[in-house]
């Protein structure tokens, strides 16, 4: 967790353009009728960023890139996706315990991070993050999903008796105030619970990944796949669909 990555003014900043894309007023006032066949959701919108001079500008930021390219160790970092994540209040939902390998395993090597940058209060109450410590030096520990799911699915009972013994001393919650930034490993298990509390939760999150990254053609789920997976002479992901972010 880096404490106060964003400054106060720059949060105001984002957090106006995240409410141009979920307009308060859509959230706010829901209807009870509303709230009963939405509950425990997650809103995520994919992408968004990258036509945003504001929210492209944060990806971008050496709070936020250069963070994650300094924690590779990479020459530089790639975004993979960029996500505004919004737990409406009351209804909220959780995300289940996974690992964002399951989802991204093309990758070789699991070279990856996700940077979340709270653009509000992110606590308990508000359906904040929880992480097993060290997991990220478990190993891969679930059956790849490339493509294959609509939401994420729980993988602790995939996990051998030795670890699954360690899972309840590990859990450690992630707290985060406005301009937090938290920072996980791709084979780091986490989940977020739901959220209970009277206000929104809402989160910038960019998944980022070594640029000297290769892709696994075989781990994508069919032949169309790799058409979104095009790649340059070096043989690494092409800039026009996986912009680097930032250079060491
Ligand atoms: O922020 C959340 O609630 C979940 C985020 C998550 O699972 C991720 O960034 O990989």
């Amino acid at each position: 967790v880096v404490r106060g990555a964003f400054a106060p003014e720059r949060v105001v900043e984002l957090e106006r353009a995240f409410d141009v894309v979920y307009p308060p007023r859509i959230y706010q006032a829901r209807p009870a009728a509303a709230i009963a066949v939405s509950a425990g959701d997650v809103w995520q919108i994919l992408g968004r960023c990258r036509g945003d001079a504001v929210l492209a500008g944060a990806l971008a930021d050496a709070a936020l890139a250069g963070r994650a390219c300094a924690l590779l160790d990479a020459r530089r970092v790639k975004l993979l996706q960029d996500t505004l994540l919004l737990k409406p209040p009351r209804t909220g939902g959780p995300v289940d315990w996974h690992q964002d390998y399951t989802y991204t395993g093309y990758l070789e090597p699991p070279r990856a991070v996700s940077l979340r940058l709270a653009l509000s209060e992110c606590s308990r109450d508000t359906g904040c993050l929880e992480v097993l410590d060290g997991s990220h030096r478990w190993g891969f520990r679930a059956a790849p999903r490339i493509f294959r799911d609509e939401r994420v699915r729980d993988v602790l009972g995939e996990l051998p008796p030795e670890l699954a013994a360690r899972v309840d001393s590990s859990v450690r919650p992630v707290e985060l105030a406005p301009g937090d930034l938290s920072i996980h490993h791709c084979l780091t298990l986490h989940r977020s619970l739901p959220n209970a509390s009277e206000r929104p939760r809402k989160t910038l999150i960019a998944h980022v990944f070594d640029g000297d990254c290769t892709v696994a053609r075989e781990r994508l789920p069919h032949p169309e796949a790799a058409a979104h997976f095009a790649l340059d002479a070096a043989g690494h992901l092409d800039e026009a669909s996986f912009p680097t972010l930032f250079r060491a």
